[in-house]
């Protein structure tokens, strides 16, 4: 199929809000229940992940359905997925769809809620669902953190001491003449009391561009404990409270900063001191890392403090013997979802997929165990199971699953629980039916592990760790500009695609990208993890720096919660110096095309609240009222110095990026030295053709 064919290709993408000018306009068609992706043809292509494709005609032929069937025979509901339903009382839900006819009435509540106050509180809502999610994972890691600190659970260390410090000292705690205990055990005790501070503000706020603090202390904005902002955030949402939609949205900025800079980053600064920061490692990934003649577990979800120890216990003498003897060669690992990035950039785990993965990694009839924590399983997983001998496990108590058998994970006893799964996956071995196995050959090779500190210390040298090289390089031209592109799968798209589309036209035009989630593992899965896609995908610019530094053109920094990390690198970016006073005046821009997750909205108010340009793509759920809308595309930008934007098209969408990076670069009076790079290699061909 064609590019454009595929990016036309939508599945019950959304009509813009009545009147919304060209920023919303979908070009895409429709997926009706007609087109279930049963009949073949390239116009029904679901994904471009040739595993996947594979196995859904697999589980197609046995009758099994999967979420891209249920995709085609359930629409999205309209007015819910434009943000016109109000169901936060038992008067409604009241439906406020945009008026359709020029002068008339626009509707409202029964309450008299008008449809911005409705859309605001809507997207609030999936803001603080969203925070909350990434929030509670930092909550579980600062508490284990901090237990064993104290020596109090074994399995767990510091691995990174010089982290531990440099951590340490941005919470103004005294590391000098203190015992690398002390310091870990008063930076856990602080990580835990980040979540329920009543008053001040939290730590990592000083991390971010003074001009930026100064910015959220003006406008109110500056979290203090990340349960408070997103408690007030529920309240503020529930009938007759905030009726203001851009008082709503100031405090979901207030709750997303908690999010991104308070729970999140905790998150990702604990594990690297407790597992190791990411350095370069080289990865597989896609379906053919199963293995058909081993036990077979996939850890899906995004907690590590679980799967670290199940990679331990993989590798114990005993578990391998157990597995011998039950008629196994050994015992494969490999992850999915953002777990699996967890595991993958610390120890080279391979990656079996990504979200629409999940139920056709069972469907390959070689799974032994599907060892889930939170976030991002589908419950479907388990009657998936039923067709074939795959023990879904459930490890947390906040997260179970009806039928699934559920081993709770002790953080006390770390490795007897892991030891408990992994035994569980081997002793199901025998019970894998031969004639239902079907593994795709698919895998990908990948180099991952692109922390901040990494970034730092590749382009800077041992010496002089700097992002100097990197603004030299902007500044100069080579490199237009930074992307963040990130977030998860729908099937209300082409699988994998939109990702794929909008970094390539992104490399291409000079952009480098950075990229975690599911983004991550769809470039993965292409090859554009691998440094020598410079040669192949990018601009002359971008591609000459990347063959420098033998850096791949899109970076790999880790699971959803490191987007954290793109926080930090920007802000090094900027303290750097030379491209302005704050994250807003960089040339950069951030995107997730193909989300679905509340924890994306989360992540993209974080990022518009930090100055960063955020363009989503799918669907955007706020499209009901053109009135919030516009404002979060447009007015935003004057107060926060980032905004918002909708654009189905990834084609569109990366080109919109680069003019906003473009926007930037003008702004920064570098823009002329971009022309000079490109008329220097147009002069350098013409040469060279000569
Ligand atoms: O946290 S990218 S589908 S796996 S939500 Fe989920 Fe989305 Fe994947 Fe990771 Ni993030």
């Amino acid at each position: 199929m064609g590019d454009k064919k595929m990016r036309d290709k939508k599945v019950g993408g959304q009509k813009p809000a009545a009147g919304a000018d060209e920023v919303t306009q979908l070009t895409a068609g429709r997926h009706d229940s007609s087109a279930s992706g049963a009949g073949g043809g390239e116009a029904d292509r679901l994904t471009v992940c040739r595993a996947t494709e594979e196995m859904l005609e697999v589980t197609r032929a046995a009758g099994i359905e999967t979420v891209f069937e249920r995709a085609a025979s359930m629409k999205p509901c309209p007015i819910g997925a434009e943000g016109s339903c109000c169901k936060n009382c038992s008067m409604g839900p009241c439906r406020v769809p945009p008026s359709k006819k020029e002068g008339e009435v626009q509707k409202v509540g029964l309450c008299g809620a008008t449809a911005e106050t409705i859309a605001a509180r809507n997207f609030a809502r999936m803001v603080a669902a969203g925070s909350a999610a990434h929030s509670d994972h930092g909550r579980g890691v600062a508490e284990v953190f901090l237990l064993a600190a104290r020596g109090e659970i074994p399995g767990y260390g510091v691995k990174d001491e010089q982290k531990l410090l440099q951590v340490a000292m941005d919470f103004g705690i005294d590391v000098e003449r203190k015992e690398i205990k002390e310091i870990a055990v008063e930076l856990g005790e602080r990580c835990v009391a980040e979540f329920g501070k009543q008053e001040g503000e939290i730590a990592f706020v000083k991390r971010a561009p003074l001009k930026r603090q100064e910015l959220w202390r003006r406008l109110g904005m500056v979290p203090r404990g990340i349960d408070r902002e997103i408690v007030e955030l529920m309240h503020r949402t529930h009938m007759g409270v905030d009726q203001d939609y851009k008082n709503i949205t100031t405090q979901a900025g207030r709750a997303a900063l908690a999010d991104g800079w308070g729970g999140a980053m905790i998150a990702t600064e604990l594990q690297d001191i407790m597992f190791g920061t990411p350095v370069p490692i080289a990865g597989t990934i896609n379906l053919g890392v199963l293995k058909e003649d081993e036990v077979n577990i996939i850890v899906h979800g995004h907690e590590p403090l679980l799967s670290e120890m199940v990679v331990v216990a993989c590798q114990d003498p005993e578990m391998v013997a157990l597995a011998k003897e039950k008629g196994a060669r050994g015992i494969n690992l490999a992850g999915m979802c953002c777990t699996a990035n967890e595991i993958l950039v610390r120890h080279g785990i391979p990656i079996a997929g990504n979200f629409l993965q999940q139920e056709v990694a069972i469907a390959t009839g070689a799974l032994d165990a599907l060892v889930v924590d939170v976030q991002c399983i589908m419950q479907h997983i388990q009657a998936t199971a039923q067709h074939f001998h795959t023990a879904v496990i459930t490890t947390s108590a906040k997260a179970k699953i009806e039928g699934a058998r559920h081993i709770q994970f002790d953080e006390h006893n770390p490795v007897a629980t892991a030891k408990q799964i992994v035994r569980a996956a081997v002793e199901n071995y025998p019970n894998r039916r031969k004639e239902k196995v079907h593994i795709p050959r698919e895998t990908e090779r990948m180099v991952v592990g692109f922390s901040h500190e990494t970034i730092n210390y590749l382009l800077g040298g041992s010496f002089r760790a700097s992002y100097r090289p990197l603004n030299d390089n902007i500044i100069g031209g080579r490199i237009r500009g930074i992307a963040g592109v990130v977030g998860c799968n729908n099937p209300r798209g082409v699988h994998d695609f939109d990702h794929l589309a909008v970094i390539k036209e992104l490399i291409k035009n000079d952009v480098i990208v950075l990229t975690t989630g599911c983004a991550a593992m769809a470039c993965g899965k292409e090859g554009l993890l691998l440094p020598e896609s410079a040669a192949k995908y990018c601009g002359s610019g971008l591609a000459e720096v990347c063959e420098a530094v033998g850096l791949p053109p899109v970076l790999h920094l880790g699971a959803c919660v490191d987007n954290s990390r793109i926080l930090v690198a920007a802000t090094a970016v900027v303290k750097e110096g030379g491209l302005g006073d704050d994250i807003s005046e960089l040339p950069a821009a951030g995107a997730a095309p193909g989300w679905m997750s509340e924890k994306a909205i989360a992540i993209g108010h974080y990022f518009v609240a930090s100055g960063v340009y955020t363009v989503f793509g799918t669907t955007f759920p706020t499209l009901g009222s053109k009135k919030y809308t516009d404002y979060l595309f447009r007015e935003l930008e004057e107060t926060w110095g980032g905004m918002w934007d909708y654009e189905p098209d990834p084609v569109k969408m990366a080109a919109k990026m680069i003019a906003h990076i473009d926007k930037k670069r003008k702004a920064l009076g570098i823009d002329k030295a971009r022309e000079r790079v490109l008329y220097d290699m147009a002069m350098r061909r013409e040469l060279e053709s000569a």
